[in-house]
């Protein structure tokens, strides 16, 4: 079946951060055309969601939550899809973690740039010969699409995980975040000297989204849910 604006299943990307927006999109949209995904940003949804829980699963399903709430009176079909992602750090006993985001001390009320996240990481680890760390992403879903017998809601989580070294220096100057730190040993590369596509191949991120779309295709079959957008148009 071609797709085409009327057979597309919307997905709500639940994420403000628009690095990670650039690398959602292409993961989604190649695995499969039906989707049709968009960002808070281009439906001129401005919205700030505190991430209070202390898990990344905990904080994924809170933006998916959030974001499927807020839409769902738009979009009565819809899938929300939010990403919570942790660089743990094995000498740091598994921090930053779900505090990545928020890693270097800065002023109250001030949030730290990637830049001082990095720098904070690389003085936190001065000295220390164990580098060993992972990449975490969670990837939390929440929706309701139509099916024959009537709509159905679904709420589901899918890890990825990727094992990797922090190097003792910044490398390579592309991605975002820790990506100039994280070096993913069976490539020789950190993720910022791989091209968006070269990460996409084998990130937490991507895996995560794999494993997030093989669940939908399966609830899909399992509901023999058209893909049918039957929403109207933003
Ligand atoms: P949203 O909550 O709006 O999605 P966020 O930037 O707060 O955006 P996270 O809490 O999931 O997202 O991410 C925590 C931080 O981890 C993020 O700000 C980056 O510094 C870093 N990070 C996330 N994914 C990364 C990746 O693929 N490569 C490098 N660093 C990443």
């Amino acid at each position: 079946m071609p797709a085409t604006a009327e057979n597309c299943i919307t997905i709500v990307l639940a994420t403000a951060n628009r690095d990670k927006v650039k690398e959602l999109r292409p993961l989604l949209e190649t695995i499969s055309p039906l989707f049709n995904v968009v960002t808070l940003h281009e439906l001129g949804v401005e919205v700030e969601i505190e991430e209070t829980e202390e898990t990344l699963e905990g904080n994924a399903l809170l933006k998916a939550r959030a974001i499927f709430a807020l839409l769902s009176v738009r979009f009565p079909f819809m899938i929300a899809l939010a990403d919570d992602t942790g660089l743990e750090v094995e000498a740091l006993h598994g921090a930053p973690g779900v505090y990545s985001a928020r890693f270097a001390p800065v002023a109250d009320g001030q949030a730290p740039t990637y830049q001082d996240n990095v720098r904070h990481l690389l003085y936190c680890m001065e000295g220390m010969t164990n580098r060993e760390a992972r990449f975490r992403t969670v990837v939390a879903l929440k929706g309701t699409l139509p099916s024959p017998e009537g709509s159905f809601s679904f709420e589901h989580t899918a890890e990825g995980v990727v094992k990797g070294s922090i190097t003792r220096k910044e490398q390579g100057d592309k991605g975002f975040g820790y990506d100039p730190l994280f070096l993913v040993q069976t490539t020789g590369k950190t993720y910022a000297q791989m091209s968006m596509t070269e990460k996409n191949r084998l990130s937490h991120r991507s895996l995560a989204v794999q494993q997030a779309i093989s669940y939908l295709k399966d609830i899909l079959q399992q509901k023999s849910a058209p893909l049918i957008d039957t929403n109207t148009r933003p």
